[in-house]
């Protein structure tokens, strides 16, 4: 893949603390470089994806995680500012982060942009299970937005497909808006 991209997204990630964030963000980046907002106390990497819709779309993604930073009124404006997804994390073995889903999910909608797409997932890495499957996905319904499970044995796999299908909504969603105002031109 070349270095030309016909998109830049911004993701950010939210959840708990040990809900696998920052894990999950490795698994993805792999061998690519990371950068530090040290400023702001979050760091983000980048990474070059290709989405196939209709033709192919080279979508740069800027990645941010915090930095330990997960008490709520740490997270600064700065870290939503221009985000055009949300990976919003559960650890499925702890009820406190998934009561704090809630909590998060306003904070998006106070910071973020209406249409910003939020894909909750359900993070397994241990034993011990008190966050069920039903729980999750009606929390999803409930809040318009998609939601995925990942564990142990398949975020290798999966954590690409996740990225995936967050990006796909958001180019979508681009491509409509840039249709319409073509439309209106
Ligand atoms: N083996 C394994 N450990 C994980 C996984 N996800 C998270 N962990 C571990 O759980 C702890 C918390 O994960 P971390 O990504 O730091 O959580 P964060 O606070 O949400 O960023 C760390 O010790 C991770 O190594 C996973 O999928 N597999
Ligand atoms: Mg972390």
């Amino acid at each position: 893949m070349n270095n030309q991209f016909d998109y830049l997204y911004k993701l950010v990630v939210v959840g708990a603390q040990k809900t696998g964030k920052t894990y999950f963000i490795n698994k993805f980046r792999q061998a690519e470089y990371t950068q530090y907002g040290a400023t702001i106390g979050v760091e983000f990497c980048t990474k070059q994806i290709n989405i196939n819709l209709e033709k192919d779309y080279n979508v740069k993604l800027q990645l941010w995680d915090t930095a330990g930073q997960e008490k709520i009124q740490a997270i600064t404006t700065a870290y939503f500012r221009g985000a055009t997804g949300i990976l919003l994390f559960c650890n499925v073995n702890d009820q406190s982060s998934f009561e704090k889903c809630n909590v998060y999910l306003k904070q998006i909608k106070d910071y973020c942009n209406e249409n910003i797409k939020v894909m909750l997932i359900g993070n397994s890495f241990s034993s011990g299970r008190v966050v069920q499957t039903d729980k999750l996905v009606q929390f999803a319904e409930q809040n318009n937005i998609m939601y995925t499970e990942i564990n142990e044995q398949n975020i290798t796999e999966k954590c690409d497909a996740v990225i995936q299908r967050l990006t796909q909504s958001i180019l979508q969603q681009s491509l409509e808006k840039a249709k319409k105002e073509k439309q209106v031109e």
